[in-house]
């Protein structure tokens, strides 16, 4: 027989990217112990470059977390952001119109803060873990298996939280039968770009384009990072930074381009776009939250932001469980959590739908993305709806 080393936790957190150690963080800040398992190392985890904006409503719980101290120091306020379609400008000001504004501030960035944090007040994050494996889920003593070093380790826990991602094991460990998937794949990938050179504007800018979607975005004001609409079937290897930048300043045009710098890339990946829930979030004694449950198309800058807010709504149901024995807020975690997931995917659909070009669409639905484009530009009603979306509904617990 393999020895084992048992340990006891609260809560099991699978996944050590912003979801988990967010919850880590929130549950520590009540009291509630956790343990953070990750397949990855800490390395890679750090080095991933993935989301870049922030709404108002992450802001706070961030600083609520007391992860907002660099956020704050290095992030930036942006007001507003600009559509282009086929050449027409349109900002949308997302302060004039909704009150609120977004900030610019790398997902890389709070996970470092955060990984810094946890491992300051002592919190057991391990890393590069083998096997990882949830069971006796549907008991009142879950557990959570892996290996690490040739070791077995065992975590006895009260909840599981499956902040394991899309491709993680924890909505796996669910039966197919107990729960529903939706699903919808785009036919076409974003290829991203990091660069240390000055943004080419002060705010996004979204384009769509004949030759397809680009996007202008920031992590500072001298990292750029720039997205194409690229086919599903190409691979980095396929584009060279020249190409990358000569294809670029085709969709920007040249009233745009003018204020492009370009150099050498420090990053470069493709994403394929996905939209995707699972209903419910709940099984047993294993909650998910963040990609684990659901996956909107970037184009929203949605994904972070919902990650975000399904680990305050369980922080705070399970604060209510050890606090006050009071269990309702666990037993509506799902309900609460998909109300705000469907209006954020509803919203990350519709503009991505509007602002690229699909394979399939012929001349009618060409002219159904310009009508809403120009009903954006005359209606301040439209803008707005676009903005609220955009910056987020509020954080119900
Ligand atoms: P993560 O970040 O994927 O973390 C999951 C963690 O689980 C680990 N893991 C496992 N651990 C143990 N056992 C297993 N079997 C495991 N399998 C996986 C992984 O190593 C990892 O550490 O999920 P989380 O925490 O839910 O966070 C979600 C966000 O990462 C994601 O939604 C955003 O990055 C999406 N996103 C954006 N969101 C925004 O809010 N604003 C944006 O501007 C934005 N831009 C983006 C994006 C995602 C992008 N990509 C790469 C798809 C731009 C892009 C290009
Ligand atoms: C990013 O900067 O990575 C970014 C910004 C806005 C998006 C998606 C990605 O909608």
């Amino acid at each position: 027989m393999t020895n084992k080393t048992i340990k006891k936790t609260q809560v099991c957190i699978i996944g050590s990217g912003p979801a988990g150690l967010l919850l880590s963080q929130l549950l520590h800040n009540q009291g509630i112990s956790s343990i953070i398992i990750d397949n990855q190392s800490r390395e890679h985890i750090e080095g991933r470059i993935r989301a870049g904006v922030l709404e108002w409503g992450s802001v706070e719980v961030l600083e609520e977390a007391g992860v907002g101290e660099r956020m704050n120091r290095e992030g930036l306020i942006h007001d507003g952001f600009e559509l282009s379609f086929e050449g027409d400008r349109h900002r949308i000001d997302l302060k004039a119109l909704t009150g609120k504004s977004i900030l610019v501030y790398g997902q890389t960035e709070i996970t470092h803060d955060l990984i810094e944090h946890r491992l300051d007040q002592g919190c057991e994050i391990v890393f590069a873990a083998k096997d990882v494996q949830p069971f006796n889920i549907f008991s009142d003593q879950p557990k959570v298996q892996f290996s690490k070093n040739d070791e077995t380790f065992e975590i006895s826990c009260n909840y599981i939280a499956g902040c394991d991602g899309f491709h993680g094991i924890s909505r796996k460990s669910i039966p197919a039968d107990q729960i529903n998937n939706f699903e919808r794949i785009y036919p076409f990938g974003w290829l991203g770009i990091l660069v240390d050179k000055p943004p080419i504007s002060e705010e996004l800018i979204y384009l769509n384009h004949q030759r397809g979607f680009a996007l202008c975005s920031m992590r500072s004001h001298t990292r750029s990072r720039y997205y194409l609409q690229c086919p599903l079937s190409d691979s980095i290897d396929d584009w060279s930074d020249q190409q990358f930048w000569d294809e670029l300043k085709m969709r920007l045009g040249s009233d745009i381009s003018k204020n492009l710098q370009i150099g050498e890339s420090i990053e470069k990946s493709i994403a394929p776009l996905r939209s995707f829930v699972v209903e419910p979030m709940r099984y047993g004694n294993l909650f998910l939250a963040g990609d684990a449950a659901h996956i909107v198309p970037p184009t929203g800058a949605k994904g972070l932001n919902l990650a975000v807010s399904d680990v305050k709504v369980l922080a705070n149901a399970l604060a209510e469980h050890y606090h006050k024995s009071n269990d309702t807020y666990l037993e509506r975690y799902s309900n609460t959590c998909l109300k705000r997931i469907w209006h954020s995917e509803h919203f990350s659909w519709s503009m991505s739908i509007m602002m690229h070009q699909l394979p399939d669409f012929g001349g009618f639905e060409k002219r159904m993305q310009r009508a809403e484009f120009d009903y954006l530009i005359k209606s301040e009603t439209a803008s707005k709806l676009l903005a609220e979306g955009y910056v987020g509904l509020p954080i119900e617990i």
